[in-house]
């Protein structure tokens, strides 16, 4: 595939200015960061992916009906160094949560016709819960988009500020509307940087069209995250640079991918 380099170049002060959004709001967009053709393959390989995985495990709806969360395989076109060791994202990332992030998570998620409001949520439980305060960054969501994302197809609805107050005490605000709620409109292409704590809700669907959205999860270091996981298989392994083993080093090689496994993230709503 022909790759068409990103026309901006980022400096060290744009990504100063866009961690700093983070720590602040929550989130940050990095506009156009992935080309288009880029996008458009992991579409046409996400289709038939999100198909079968509704046959064998849609019944579960344990993100809320026509809705799903489907890990995708560590495999061509998705294990794609190009995409999850960008170097912007990672140096956004590095400013977050310290040297030497750990990739623990590449999947989607996917609301279809039929889907609603999910109930306001975090991604994650606080590190301390007993200190009643929050703490600086540790767990981070790259959502990537698919298509475009409209008003219709169900945007993620994000809050600014959530991430640094008690979960109860910003739902309460959030509920009372003295938070604003954003719709986070995005194209194909954009890529958004989340703070997992942000109260967060996925909206309605009400097109014919599925809005799958890519979820690459970075962690801490020393932060280990049972729910997800990536299993890479010994051939991608082998052929994958020292930075980018070391980005994934604490995921399991396997000889090869074989069958789908179910997925273990169910309980996802902090
Ligand atoms: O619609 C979305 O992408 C948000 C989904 C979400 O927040 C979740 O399932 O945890």
């Amino acid at each position: 595939m022909v790759r068409v380099a990103k026309s901006w170049g980022m400096r060290a002060e744009h990504h100063d200015d866009l961690a700093e959004q983070v720590r602040r709001d929550g989130h940050c967009i990095l506009p156009s960061l992935f080309p288009k053709s880029l996008i458009t393959e992991w579409h046409r390989h996400f289709e038939p992916r999100l198909r079968s995985h509704i046959e064998r495990e849609g019944h579960a709806q344990n993100r809320g009906g026509a809705r799903y969360y489907v890990t995708l395989p560590f495999e061509p076109p998705f294990a794609d160094p190009f995409v999850f060791a960008d170097p912007d994202i990672l140096a956004i990332v590095d400013r977050l949560v310290g040297p030497d992030t750990v990739m623990c998570q590449l999947a989607t998620d996917t609301p279809l016709m039929g889907s609603d409001y999910q109930e306001w949520h975090r991604d994650a439980p606080p590190l301390f819960p007993e200190w009643g305060r929050e703490t600086p960054p540790f767990q981070l969501a790259v959502n990537v988009p698919l298509v475009d994302v409209t008003e219709r197809n169900g945007p993620l609805e994000t809050t600014r500020g959530t991430h640094l107050m008690p979960r109860d005490e910003a739902l309460e605000k959030v509920r009372r509307g003295e938070i604003p709620v954003e719709r986070v409109l995005m194209h194909a292409g954009d890529v958004m940087i989340r703070d997992v704590r942000t109260i967060h809700r996925g909206t309605p669907n009400r097109t014919e069209e599925s809005r799958p959205m890519v979820v690459i999860g970075y962690s801490r270091r020393w932060l280990h995250r049972p729910e997800v996981s990536i299993r890479i298989p010994r051939s991608t392994w082998d052929h994958l640079d020292e930075e980018h083993r070391h980005l994934l080093r604490f995921n399991q090689v396997v000889t090869e991918l074989g069958q789908e496994t179910g997925e273990v993230y169910q309980n996802f709503a902090y």
